[in-house]
């Protein structure tokens, strides 16, 4: 029996990835952590919680061996835009906490699952259905930490067999917790503005494409990889994944189906523009999709539809 240890478990991720998980491993086998503790949170309610901040081994060390820990979700980490405002507790939180991660790991015997980013990827990178397998020379300190995440991943499953998976996830929309300082943050900020305010105004500007997600999928995706066979596994960190890929004025338009009164400007921010505009327009998942059989199942209409029913429900 799986029983898991998630770092930054009260975050965008965390919070509906550790509900997701202990309904299918069982609450008590799904040990939540964070330096923080947010109140009214479902994930402190509804099973084992730890306060762990992943700088310290000792303490992610005292949880693994408490809890009889095999697999460890590691998602504590500074994102792109608050990154960027300070890359080097960007670097000490993401490669620190990673580290200290693998580390334990390798010495107990766990699996790790961690996500990496379309910030692993770089404005010399092919734009348009950016390849598996290709350059990554980032430009932002999310980014390369991201890619040296995946090295640092990938390195520890060669050498020492830690058996490492990672996706690398677009921009995640979703309803439940609000995202924690990241460049594709507007997509979901569109939808509580376009229900509290009929309006918005976008911090990234018009025709900025970018690859996103609606957290349904990702949650599906995290859980798929952790169970997927290992000998089908050509890649390991990390893997391509997409479900949808759109500008500012696409989810407006979407939007304003449902909300005619909605409109749209633009306000935009040159430094998370800057970070959009070094980062693909849309990924090839094609290797995800044959070696674990990854498939979304949203696209930016039905996205639409569920987030605007869910949002206004919690609204009210
Ligand atoms: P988030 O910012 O919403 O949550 C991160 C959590 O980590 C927070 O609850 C925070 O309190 C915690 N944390 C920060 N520093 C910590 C420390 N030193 N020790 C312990 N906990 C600490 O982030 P998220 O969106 O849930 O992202 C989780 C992971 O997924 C990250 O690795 C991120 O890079 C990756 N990712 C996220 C997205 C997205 O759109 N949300 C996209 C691509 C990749
Ligand atoms: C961010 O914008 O920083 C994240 C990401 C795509 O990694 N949402």
């Amino acid at each position: 029996m799986r029983k898991i240890l998630v770092t930054g478990a009260l975050g965008q991720i965390g919070s509906e990835l550790t509900m997701y998980l202990r309904k299918i491993y069982g609450s008590e086998n799904v040990i939540a952590s964070d330096l923080r503790k947010v109140e009214g949170s479902k994930v402190l309610e509804a099973g084992p919680f730890e306060s762990i901040n992943v700088l310290d081994s000792q303490q992610i060390a005292g949880a693994v061996t408490k809890h009889n820990v095999n697999s460890i979700v590691h998602l504590a980490a500074l994102l792109s835009a608050t990154g960027e405002a300070n890359p080097a507790m960007a670097w000490n939180v993401n490669m620190g906490g990673l580290f200290n991660v693998l580390e334990i790991a390798r010495e107990k015997g766990c699996s790790v699952f961690t996500p990496s980013s379309i910030a692993a990827f770089g404005p010399d990178t092919p734009k348009v259905k950016t390849p598996q397998d290709t350059l990554q020379r980032p430009t932002t300190m999310y980014g390369v930490t991201k890619v040296a995440g995946e090295l640092l991943c990938d390195y520890y499953h060669k050498k020492f067999g830690v058996d490492t998976r990672g996706v690398r996830f677009p921009g995640l929309i979703s309803y439940e917790t609000l995202p924690g300082g990241g460049t594709t943050d507007y997509a979901v900020h569109i939808y509580y503005d376009a229900l509290q305010k009929g309006k918005y105004a976008s911090f990234i500007a018009e025709g900025t494409l970018m690859d996103m997600m609606y957290m349904p999928d990702a949650l599906h995706a995290i859980a798929s990889l952790i169970e997927a066979d290992p000998s089908k596994l050509k890649h390991r960190n990390a893997f391509n994944i997409a479900s949808m890929s759109f500008a500012p004025e696409h989810i407006a338009a979407e939007i304003k189906k449902h909300i005619p009164e909605f409109e749209m400007s633009y306000d935009v921010d040159p430094i998370r523009q800057a970070i959009a505009d070094s980062w693909p327009d849309s990924l090839d998942d094609s290797a995800a999709r044959e070696e674990w059989g990854w498939k979304p199942e949203y696209d930016l209409d039905s996205m639409t539809v569920d987030m605007l029913a869910k949002l206004r429900e919690k609204l009210n």
